[in-house]
């Protein structure tokens, strides 16, 4: 049988030129007929799952992968750990990728670092947000203090001067989050445009869309309007649409999915001393290789190893 190699694991096509990761973000992000979902992935393993329910484009969640490295989402991890990440969730899914690039990882010079290596990397989109060194998820605590916008703006332009068009840059704004009203939030907005942002994230700790949507009227679209509805996670998407909003990340919800169906796997193995009972409720081990494309290395091994070296 000839094996037919479709998005593989190991198999990786060379993209188009014209169909670059970036590029296909940017369409996504830009498209003005259609709003746009990203799921969060915090491994190869998350993003392959998200890429088999359907989801065109990941965010690589700071607070995600921080948390399944074992640090808070407190800057802890290091550029270099973010960057070995997000390389193997684009290895295994080949899906764009915007990355959480929390701040920069310091100032202009840590900001263009990462994203030339982001690029080396094969991610598809940078979202760099105006917290300060260290930062700290914006749902933990009251303290949240802004960098300085000229040199925020600064960091922006340095990324945009080094990675030109070959990430989407999304310039994040958490004025909200930091207890500023709209005004602020649209100052800053206006000036992450100047300084060559492709998109705007706007955050909001708030359990309603208010904020947001209020946001969105005052912005009117100078730029594409990214949301995170982490905290209000009623509101139906039909509101999103209205708004205009372009894109809605999903951002931590594998990450949360496992914390819950492991803790509950373990709970229920100590108390019942027996692995027969979860059986049913988690995945099978062919679903695991399935996953992993186990398939694509035996046809490689039909091809390229003697018979008797052969599984
Ligand atoms: C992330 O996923 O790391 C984000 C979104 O930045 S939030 O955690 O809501 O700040
Ligand atoms: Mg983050």
């Amino acid at each position: 049988m000839q094996y037919q190699p479709r998005s593989s694991v190991i198999n990786r096509p060379e993209r188009s030129a014209g169909s670059s990761p970036s590029q296909i973000l940017r369409d996504e992000i830009c498209s003005k007929s259609a709003i746009s979902f990203l799921m969060e992935a915090h491994d190869a393993l998350s993003g392959a799952i998200a890429k088999r329910a359907g989801f065109k484009s990941l965010w690589a969640s700071g607070l995600s992968i921080a948390s399944s490295l074992g640090y808070r989402d407190a800057n802890e991890a290091s550029w270099s750990q973010l960057v070995d990440v997000v390389e193997r969730i684009v290895d295994s899914t080949e899906l764009p990728v915007l990355v959480d690039g929390d701040g920069g990882f310091g100032n202009f010079n840590n900001a263009r670092l990462l994203a030339r290596k982001l690029h080396q990397r094969g991610a598809a989109g940078i979202a760099l947000e105006d917290s300060r060194f260290p930062k700290i998820n914006s749902f933990v605590g009251d303290r949240h203090p802004l960098a300085n916008i000229d040199e925020f703006s600064g960091r922006l332009r340095a990324v945009k001067d080094t990675v030109a068009d070959n990430l989407v840059l999304v310039a994040r704004t958490e004025a909200l989050i930091a207890g500023h009203g709209i005004d602020e939030a649209i100052l800053r907005a206006s000036a992450y445009a100047a300084a060559g942002a492709d998109a705007i994230l706007i955050h909001s700790r708030k359990n309603t869309a208010d904020e947001i949507i209020a946001f969105a009227a005052a912005w009117r679209n100078r730029l594409p309007v990214v949301i995170v509805p982490t905290r209000y996670y009623r509101t139906p998407v039909s509101a999103y649409r209205d708004a205009g909003i372009s894109t809605v990340i999903w951002a931590n919800h594998s990450m949360r999915a496992a914390i819950a169906a492991m803790g509950n796997v373990c709970g229920r193995i100590i108390a019942e001393e027996s692995i027969a009972g979860i059986e049913p409720d988690i995945a099978t081990l062919d679903e695991v290789f399935d996953l992993l494309r186990y398939d694509e290395l035996a046809c490689a091994e039909a091809r390229y190893l003697p018979p008797d070296q052969q599984q």
